[in-house]
């Protein structure tokens, strides 16, 4: 990483309780990799954020695996990023309990993500699903992050990380670099397809594409993509979400703008339009799939970034971890 110093600091994780996503591939993966050459960055895998809900043991390593292959196979390399496990560097939980007494109650009653999370899991609402924006809060600001790129959804979390961290450094004096969410400008809240309503979420398996679909699967989940009654291809949101929705996508994993999409299949059915959207996410993923699954084969290699990847981590959060300890008044180690 050389000139670490000049670099600004890019920290970004995704939690691995499920399959990567069309979503948290638009919104988070792909802007990952376009800023690994120019910034400093640090990516994670938030396995201490995965079990603020109920995952099983053995899933739970097998998927921390795979997504570490995913995240290769997307282009993240580990000459140019920092990639880890976040249990790996127990940092992270310490400097969330001190995040943690710096934070309110009722700031955290706010988020819309917990809101949300304690209904669909009502049997089991945890201290640890209620405090998951401060372990997000010790993520961002062990590492110094001046930028956060993430989908829409995580944008509150972010804001309230800065307020902690803004907080902090009002006591204590400069402690934390104040960080900013990046959200894409085209994918930043990718819908479901079956409820265009709602986010794309790994929770809902047809209305979600995942980046290890086979092909058939992908083409069946978008030919099944909820539209409306008309028949035009046109972007509006308001009127039009399922259509809409689509033509985001088929942008993203295009390259080409919104506007050259509506033109490209005015007067055609949706039918003809599903199926190019289909072909393009087919085509997008391909590749991250074989890469992948040759990865997979290989555990010793992806061991042996993880871990690399931990002690990099490991070296600058320990930094922060000692200056805050200093600031808020413990004695040395
Ligand atoms: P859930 O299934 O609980 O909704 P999730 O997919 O939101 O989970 P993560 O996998 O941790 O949770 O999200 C990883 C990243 O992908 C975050 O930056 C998030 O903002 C982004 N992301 C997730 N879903 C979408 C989506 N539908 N559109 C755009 N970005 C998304
Ligand atoms: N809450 C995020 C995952 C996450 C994260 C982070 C994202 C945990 N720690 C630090 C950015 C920075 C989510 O996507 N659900």
């Amino acid at each position: 990483m050389g000139d670490t110093a000049v670099k600004k600091r890019i920290f970004s994780g995704i939690q691995p309780s499920g399959e990567l996503t069309l979503g948290s591939y638009m919104g988070a993966i792909r802007n990952w990799n376009a800023l690994q050459s120019e910034y400093d960055c640090v990516y994670c895998i938030v396995d201490l954020h995965a079990i603020t809900v109920r995952q099983d043991p053995a899933q739970l390593r097998r998927r921390c695996l795979t997504q570490l292959a995913q995240y290769l196979a997307c282009g993240l390399d580990p000459e140019k990023c920092i990639l880890f496990v976040q249990s790996h560097v127990p940092e992270h939980a310490e400097l969330s309990w001190i995040l943690g007494c710096h934070t309110q109650f009722g700031e955290l009653s706010r988020m819309t993500q917990f809101k949300q999370k304690s209904q669909q899991h009502a049997d089991n609402i945890t201290a640890g699903l209620f405090t998951y924006p401060v372990l997000m809060a010790a993520d961002i600001l062990l590492y110094q992050a001046d930028a956060v790129p993430v989908g829409a959804d995580q944008k509150q979390h972010v804001e309230l990380c800065r307020d902690i961290a803004q907080r902090f450094n009002g006591v204590y004096g400069d402690v934390f670099t104040l960080p900013e969410p990046l959200i894409p400008k085209v994918g930043a809240r990718i819908m479901s397809l079956n409820n265009p309503a709602n986010k794309m979420s790994k929770s809902d398996p047809e209305g979600c594409v995942n980046l290890l679909d086979k092909p058939e699967d992908i083409r069946r989940k978008f030919k099944r993509a909820v539209t409306d009654s008309e028949t035009s291809v046109r972007y509006d949101p308001e009127a039009k979400p399922g259509v809409s929705n689509l033509l985001s996508i088929y942008s993203a994993a295009s390259g080409k703008s919104v506007a050259e999409a509506e033109a490209e299949f005015s007067g055609q059915g949706y039918g003809v339009f599903k199926n190019a959207v289909g072909e393009a996410v087919v085509e997008l993923f391909r590749p991250i799939r074989e890469e992948s699954e040759r990865l997979l084969s290989d555990k010793a290699y992806l061991e042996g970034i993880y871990r690399q990847g931990a002690e990099r981590a490991r070296a600058v959060a320990i930094r922060t971890l000692r200056k805050v300890h200093r600031k808020v008044g413990f004695l040395s180690r």
